[in-house]
């Protein structure tokens, strides 16, 4: 029909005809709304190739479709969890860690904010984190989808996440450090979640000058005990091992054939502390002026059992078993490592730790075997400052591979031997096999990859399948959105042994997420409504859960609380009056059973908000300190009749008694 305009041939104004020809041209231009386009039509519209066709056969995942597995994802300094699905890379939730969350009512309800407030320092509340590692518990070495533990390098804190309901459960802070980059790392079987200080000060954070780093400043590992029962942990029965000033970096924890054991690395164990505006040289400088730094060899199992046998200081009232006891007893080795080194990582089998140089360019392997061996024949080169015994690098190094430039994290395949670095400088993905040290190809991702993730790819048993490169720059891989680009994650197949291929940019506007771990989906089972009443921060029935008709007001003096329900389409009651400065609780019951139903609840210019799921009791508090007229209302459009699930909350002014 569009040709027959094109063709008739009007003797009217010059004009309209010029009109026509450009409404034909648009049309010819153009395929329109009506014209239905077969794929040919469509890949020549949008300039894909075959490949890009089956890149996207890869990750489509038509509507209602379920990815295959979950990635939990750090959202840096949001302080929250990112989840998304892969193949998909469908952001699927953001979890409020240390950082309030205002759609989970995280920080705006009572419940919640105990949680946050138990990562406040020195009664500081710290309502943002600079989260970098994920980790999921395992049992036996692999993920069981049970919790999810982060870090907060800036605020020394190890958050928990109970993965059957995905809501932040626990925060604790570490009693001795100022800063804490080494975790979250667990144990095979969760018995302990790991973290390593990193910028080196005195233990307890007391003031030293720096003119005493050497002999005060300390640096440190923590193995946090975590009761699986609780699903919390428990800071009784955690301990410390105290360690050299050096920068501890990332950790692992050994297993199978290195279990009991862990490792961390480090760098500036030249003991610089910088002072460029004093005319010295910078901390870059100064803090790779060596050829190698250490990697710490712990023997995990029997620091557990000197921390039990009591052979331990205390520092802020928590135990610590000092660098001193930590050599005599042998639990504590040191091998050199690359420079500059960045991650480490054990292989699934436990038998090899990989550590990469940043500025060595070359990925070093050692052997556990050969680590064992030595430390039995107490083969050491020399002690280290602080007398701790270093191992001979030649000795239990099993090959030292040349990857490329700026060799960073190091993941494994579900194929035997086979690793995949990143490449920081080079901007690529490295695959190559950790038991012959050959490369075997590499893959350009964009841009500048920090780390790097495969599937279950830090346990004993990786599932291979894809790869994601976690990149630190987008530059010009999306549109532009000012200054701070959104980082980029890249979904790339491996399943193929010739070649890597890059399927999908997946832009992420949150953080800057440094780790991510991803687990097989169908392992994860979160619930879908709660137990009628229960506070879901801890996980027991609330003292305020409240059942239809039970829905009251009570004053005592100047507190005022409110045992309401919600439920499709009121909140009961749905008039509150109270007198200025009441103090004024609200406890909120959903009385819903039915999945994805939930209520928000907001009293207006009150600074409250709660998320009130299925089943959930939950409270929110406030003091009504200015008479006016607020309206409340339900912010989640809940059901047809959602706007007016609503109440009005007065507060009656004061009399002003010595007004006559
Ligand atoms: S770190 Cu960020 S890229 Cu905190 Cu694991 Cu390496
Ligand atoms: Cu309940 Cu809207």
């Amino acid at each position: 029909m569009t040709v027959y305009f094109c063709h008739s041939h009007s003797r009217s104004l010059k004009f309209v005809r010029h009109l026509f020809s450009v409404f034909c041209l648009l049309i010819l231009a153009a395929p329109t709304a009506w014209s239905k386009e077969n794929l040919q039509e469509v890949m020549k519209r949008r300039g894909l190739t075959q490949d890009d066709i089956l890149a996207a056969a890869k990750t489509y995942t038509p509507t209602g479709g379920r990815d295959e597995f979950l990635v939990f994802a750090s959202g840096g300094q949001s302080g929250q969890v990112i989840v998304y699905g892969i193949p998909s890379m469908r952001i699927l939730k953001y979890i409020g860690v240390f950082t309030p969350e205002p759609w989970q009512g995280y920080g705006f309800e009572e419940n919640s904010k105990r949680v946050l407030e138990q990562g406040r320092i020195d009664g500081r509340d710290i309502t943002w984190g600079d989260t970098h590692h994920p980790a999921l518990s395992e049992t036996n070495g692999d993920y069981d989808g049970q919790y999810l533990f982060i870090n907060d390098k800036a605020n020394p804190r190890l958050a928990v996440i109970d993965l059957h309901d995905f809501e932040t459960k626990q925060i604790v802070v570490s009693p001795i450090y100022q800063a804490q980059h080494g975790g979250a790392f667990v144990s095979p079987n969760t018995e302990y979640v790991m973290e390593a200080a990193q910028y080196a000060t005195p233990l307890g954070g007391d003031y030293v000058p720096l003119d005493q780093f050497k002999e005060k400043y300390r640096g440190g590992v923590t193995y946090w005990k975590f009761d699986r029962e609780k699903g919390r942990l428990d800071p009784a029965q955690s301990f410390s091992i105290e360690l050299p000033p050096y920068s501890q970096d990332l950790s692992d924890f050994g297993k199978l054939a290195s279990d009991g054991w862990s490792f961390t690395n480090s760098f500036c164990t030249e003991l610089y502390v910088g002072g460029i505006e004093k005319g010295r040289q910078p901390f870059e400088a100064g803090c790779s002026a060596k050829d190698t730094d250490y990697m710490h060899v712990i023997n995990w199992r029997k620091a557990e059992a000197l921390y039990k046998a009591g052979k331990v200081t205390k520092v802020k009232g928590h135990p610590v078993i000092t660098m001193e006891t930590a050599v005599k007893e042998g639990i504590l080795f040191l091998i050199p490592e690359p420079k500059s080194p960045h991650g480490v990582d054990v292989t699934p089998d436990g038998k090899f730790i990989t550590v990469s140089g940043k500025l060595d360019g070359h990925t070093f392997v050692y052997s556990f075997e050969k680590i064992q061996a030595a430390i039995a024949k107490k083969e050491f080169v020399e002690t280290d400052p602080y007398g701790i015994p270093i191992l001979d690098m030649k000795k239990v190094l099993q090959t030292q591979v040349d990857l490329g430039l700026g060799p960073l994290h190091t993941q494994y395949d579900s194929v035997d031997g086979v690793a995949y670095t990143s490449l920081y400088v080079d901007s690529m993905v490295a695959r190559w096999n950790y038991r012959t040290g050959k490369l075997i190809d590499r893959i350009p991702v964009h841009y500048n990859i920090g780390h790097l993730m495969t599937m279950h790819g830090d346990t004993v048993k990786p599932r291979g399948k894809y790869l994601v490169a976690l990149n630190k720059l987008a530059i010009d891989r999306f549109n532009p959105v000012g200054p701070l680009h959104p980082q980029n994650h890249q979904l790339i197949d491996i399943t193929d042994s010739n070649k890597m291929t890059l399927l999908y940019d997946m832009p992420l506007p949150l953080g800057e997420p440094h780790y991510a771990v991803a687990i097989e989906a169908n392992l994860v089972k979160p619930v879908m409504n709660y137990k009628a009443g229960t506070d879901s921060r801890t996980g027991t029935i609330s003292p305020h859960k409240t059942m239809a008709g039970s829905e009251r007001i009570e004053r005592k003096g100047k507190k005022v609380e409110v045992w309401a329900t919600v439920i499709r389409s009121h909140i009961t009651p749905e008039i509150i009056e109270v007198e200025e400065d009441d103090e004024v609780t609200i406890h909120l019951t959903s009385l819903e059973r039915a999945q994805d139903i939930v209520h928000g609840f907001t009293v207006n210019k009150y600074n409250v908000h709660a998320s009130i799921e299925p089943g959930e009791t939950t409270t929110v508090k406030f003091k009504a300190d200015k008479p006016g007229v607020y309206p409340y209302y339900c912010t989640e459009f809940c059901s047809a009749l959602h706007l007016e699930m609503q109440g009005y909350f007065l507060v009656k002014p004061k009399v002003k008694k010595d007004k006559k």
